[in-house]
């Protein structure tokens, strides 16, 4: 359809040129498409997006993308170079904002009304470098001149602080797989001032709250002022959003009585919370009265939970609010008394004893739906967490089981296996996964297994060679790619990772060398704040060193950090990986989408019955998976018995002793900082929250099994198969269809 206008593109001279032509082509195109219309929409609010870059997935998604790479390939170009000019959105942490944007790419797939509804900042997460075995953060502009944002008209006033502000939304258009378009709105304030961010550091004046308001993504919160800023930014969000909700509603013919039957909202989190009182707030500004509002916005609003961890649960001092939003004070302490004079049971109050306000309680009493992201997560909320809610509401609780679009962790990732399998059993898997069943039957011969692999060593010679441009590391593709990425946290554990190299490293200098050398690649980054995080990827970082400057152990071990790993990266090393470490401390992980997006590739997962790993390994049969560790009810037990002591651990085993001793030995002394691996050190052997040399033995134990079936190559691929052929219930396509079915109803 669009040949000439294509051809004249890719016959451009620079890779900039085309790019930018590419980029308005895709945006005309989009236009054109026209929007999913219907009376009601979903709009899912968040405070987080991590769409990505865009190009390649827009035109896979509105079919042109073999077109647009074929004409560039006539050119000697490929698409590949150019999509090195995008620049990557960092609008998210990890897998929050990362779901939110694979549920906005399946909502449009399934040509369901609904928008994504978030904030413009500037400049996103930090970037990280690496200096001296550190980590640094380094501000990271994306917004380019021409971009995929899309100036609008719309504009709200808000109060923040006692000023009233107006602000300006942005739209990037959301195209679906074969579908129309909705869109994600992202709003912004015009006086924010990109300058006050100065000589390259992330950290500024957070005192004026106009010029500062979305620069960035939760700017550090461990000192009073990030966190004011924090709050200022989740009340400018919703109140934008319940404007923007209550103008279409009425613009289709809302009375606002039957608001619920033109919006229903997702609350992504607790971080979209004050979106319950502000719209109350609003409703009651025009006429209707409190108890009416109240039950018009409880029939409207439903929360997801991501996670259990106490320290994540957001509970904000009411005299904070106080500050912050005045306006919503008077309402938060009605919703107060209204649970209060219904029940008595302390630990469902919405303002506790020591006046801190938790969000959480605000969307279970005050939202119609309360659901979980994995079945173990669901259960645990229902069981232990929030049982005190669960028996006063049975019925708003379930479980909705994440899961990641396949149109970017497949078809544009890895087109040499989405070929294959098009090849076996057709392309009906694209719009139905769970067609990918077939592919067991379809593919078992060994010819094809064989296939697997020479894709997979396709794969990881294309990530050497990235690799190598990308930060001048070499790595062997014929090593075994053991790979844990994801956000640095204690719970997920990469210490204990980083424990099993120190073993594998004195087996090497002990004589056992590995049948295949072994490349563990990491990629993290950490709160800037969080300080154990931070000497965990020191750590990394001095393994690494240590073992390449050590020629007995180098030809048969190497570990990468990967710099500033986001979501191109994630798109690079997913397919290339042989084994994906899931390994968080059971009961913590939520769900995990990396995890999905890995076994979808062919990896085969090293995990702990955690999060969704636990219906991975359901799907996939014992032989398909390597679980290992205490399950999440011995941990919970752990926890409330007090019982587990990392220093028993350390005193009373030896091999267990030898491991951690290493961290603070002469060889990383040699290449590290003393203050920070001793910090680690002792706060492995003294406290260890996640508990990591609970786990560590059975650990080694199982991947040093995992190792071992490497080396039968058939029967490795026949491990690889059965991932990708059970991967399609983690397709989001499956979970927005359960949403809508269960929650939206649209
Ligand atoms: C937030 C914070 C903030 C303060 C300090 C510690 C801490 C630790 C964790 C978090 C995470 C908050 C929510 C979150 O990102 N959850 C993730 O959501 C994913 C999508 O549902 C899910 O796959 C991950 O398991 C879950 O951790």
């Amino acid at each position: 359809m669009y040949e000439n206008e294509v051809e004249r593109i890719a016959s451009k001279g620079s890779n900039q040129e085309i790019y930018f032509e590419l980029l308005q082509l895709t945006k005309d195109i989009m236009q054109q498409k026209g929007r999913i219309q219907g009376k009601k929409k979903i709009y899912y609010i968040s405070a987080e997006f991590l769409i990505g870059k865009l190009l390649s997935n827009n035109l896979i998604n509105l079919g042109i993308y073999g077109q647009v790479a074929d004409a560039l390939k006539r050119h000697g170009k490929s698409m590949a170079e150019i999509e090195e000019i995008e620049k990557e959105p960092s609008l998210g942490n990890g897998g929050l904002g990362r779901l939110a944007a694979c549920f906005l790419d399946s909502i449009a797939t399934l040509g369901l009304p609904g928008d994504g509804i978030g904030l413009n900042y500037h400049l996103g997460l930090f970037k990280q470098e690496f200096d001296k075995n550190l980590q640094k953060e380094v501000p990271n502009p994306w917004i380019t001149d021409k971009s995929w944002l899309r100036r609008t008209d719309v504009s709200y006033p808000v109060l923040l602080g006692g000023n009233k502000v107006q602000s300006v939304m942005y739209e990037i258009d959301v195209t679906g797989y074969d579908n129309q378009c909705n869109t994600l709105k992202l709003f912004d304030l015009d006086t924010v001032d990109d300058s006050i961010v100065h000589q390259g550091s992330i950290y500024f004046d957070k005192d004026n709250v106009t010029k500062n308001l979305t620069l960035f993504l939760y700017p550090d919160d461990s000192d009073y002022q990030g966190q004011l800023l924090r709050i200022y930014q989740q009340y400018f969000m919703v109140s934008n959003a319940a404007q923007l909700i209550i103008d279409e509603a009425v613009a289709k013919g809302s009375n606002l009585y039957d608001l619920p039957e033109y919006a229903v909202i997702q609350i992504n989190d607790t971080h979209p919370t004050m979106v319950i009182p502000e719209m109350i707030r609003l409703l009651n500004n025009r006429g209707i009265s409190m108890d009416d509002a109240i039950s018009i916005v409880s029939r409207m609003c439903a929360y997801t939970n991501h996670t259990i961890l106490a320290e994540a649960l957001e509970k904000w001092p009411l005299w904070f609010l106080d500050r912050v939003v005045p306006q919503l004070i008077p309402i938060i302490k009605m919703l107060d008394v209204k649970v209060k004079e219904k029940y008595q049971d302390e630990r469902v109050y919405i303002i506790d004893k020591e006046e801190r306000v938790h969000m959480a309680h605000i969307d279970i009493h005050y939202g119609f739906s309360v659901n979980g992201v994995a079945a173990l997560h669901t259960q645990i909320l229902e069981d232990s967490e929030l049982k005190p809610f669960k028996d006063i509401y049975p019925d708003k609780f379930n479980n909705k089981t994440n899961g990641i679009t396949f149109r970017r962790w497949l078809l544009h990732c890895n087109h040499e296996l989405s070929d294959f399998i098009t090849e076996k059993i057709g392309a009906g898997y694209k719009k139905d996964a769970a067609e990918l069943e077939k592919l067991a039957a379809a593919a078992g011969n060994s010819s094809d297994l064989k296939k697997l692999l020479d894709i997979k060593a396709e794969k990881k010679a294309q990530f050497k060679e990235y690799l190598l441009k990308k930060e001048g590391i070499t790595i062997r593709e014929n090593s075994i790619f053991d790979v844990q990425v994801k956000r640095l946290h204690e719970y997920k554990r990469q210490q204990m990772n980083a424990l099993y190299i120190i073993y594998k490293y004195m087996q090497i200098k002990a004589g056992n060398k590995p049948k295949t050398p072994i490349t563990m690649i990491f990629g993290a980054k950490a709160a800037p704040a969080y300080t154990i995080a931070k000497d965990i990827i020191h750590l990394i970082l001095c393994l690494s060193e240590v073992i390449k400057k050590d020629a007995e152990v180098s030809p048969y071990l190497q570990v990468v950090m990967l710099e500033n790993y986001n979501v191109t990266y994630a798109e690079k090393v997913i397919p290339a990986a042989d084994i994906s470490e899931q390994i968080s401390l059971a009961s913590k992980e939520a769900s995990g989408t990396g995890n999905m997006k890995f076994m979808l590739n062919g990896a085969v997962t090293i995990g702990t019955e955690d999060g969704a790993n636990v219906e991975i390994h359901q799907f996939v049969g014992d032989e398909n998976i390597y679980i290992f560790g205490e399950s999440s009810n011995e941990v919970i037990e752990h926890y409330a018995k007090t019982d587990y002591s990392s220093e028993k651990f350390y005193d009373n085993d030896a091999e267990i002793a030898k491991l951690v001793d290493f961290i603070i030995s002469k060889e990383m002394f040699s290449v590290g900082d003393k203050k920070s691996l001793i910090r680690l050190y002792m706060e492995l052997v003294t406290k260890d929250w996640f508990m990591t040399l609970l786990d560590i033995k059975d650990y080694i134990k199982v991947k040093e099994q995992a190792f071992a079936d490497y080396e039968n190559r058939e029967e490795w691929a026949k491990k690889m198969l059965a991932n990708i052929s059970k991967a399609g219930f983690f397709s989001s396509d499956r979970t927005i269809a359960q949403y809508n079915q269960d929650i939206w109803k649209l």
